[in-house]
């Protein structure tokens, strides 16, 4: 099965390589814009991107809306994550943060499947805390300033550790469920 990875972020294609080249599964990084509506809800971001795509006449893809909620901010920068990671970057996070107590915070990603037209959703979390500082040189987006124990933040550690407790490695763990059920033989 191949299934086409529709990001403009090639740091989320090789996370999905990673942990589906064992089923068989071959990821393809595809580029197509589509607009993401503004909701504060992942879910309903990733259902009408699927709408979308699919009425291009696209078939077998995945899509996949993350987002960082910061408890002390109220949830922010939650669906706007992406915006605000290419304007005010984590060092605007880090700003925001200065002199904050509660810095508990929460990635969530929501990843929409499409397999010959029929729709998967399914959405994994991970907790963890916004450091004081940014750290280390993996990972991709804000996770130098995230941290899931409190100690290392995710640009620190390797991707496969990343991927065992990461949001994306705990919704990617449900789909491979749902896809497995899909690939094995009727009897
Ligand atoms: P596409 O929408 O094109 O897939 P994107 O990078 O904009 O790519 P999202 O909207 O899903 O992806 O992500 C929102 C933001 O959250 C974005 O700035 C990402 O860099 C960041 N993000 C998502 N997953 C992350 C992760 O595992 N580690 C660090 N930052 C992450």
């Amino acid at each position: 099965m191949k299934l086409k990875v529709i990001t403009s972020n090639p740091g989320k294609v090789a996370e999905f390589q990673r942990m589906f080249g064992d089923l068989g599964i071959e990821m393809e990084h595809v580029k197509v814009p589509y607009d993401e509506v503004q909701t504060s809800d992942l879910e309903e971001v990733v259902r009408k991107g699927m709408d979308a795509l699919r009425a291009t006449g696209l078939r077998d893809f995945i899509i996949d809306d993350s987002g960082m909620f910061v408890d002390a901010l109220k949830g922010f920068p939650g669906v706007y994550s992406a915006f605000v990671q290419k304007t005010v970057g984590n060092d605007g996070i880090l700003t925001l943060m200065e002199g904050v107590e509660d810095r508990s915070a929460t990635f969530k990603c929501c990843i929409g499947c499409d397999v010959d037209g029929e729709t998967i959703i399914v959405t994994g979390e991970c907790p963890g805390v916004i450091l004081n500082e940014a750290r280390g040189t993996e990972g991709f987006g804000y996770d130098p300033i995230f941290s899931p124990d409190g100690e290392s933040s995710f640009a620190e550690i390797p991707l496969s550790e990343k991927n065992e407790i990461s949001h994306r490695g705990n919704a990617v763990k449900l789909l491979r469920k749902e896809l497995e059920a899909r690939l094995r033989p009727t009897p």
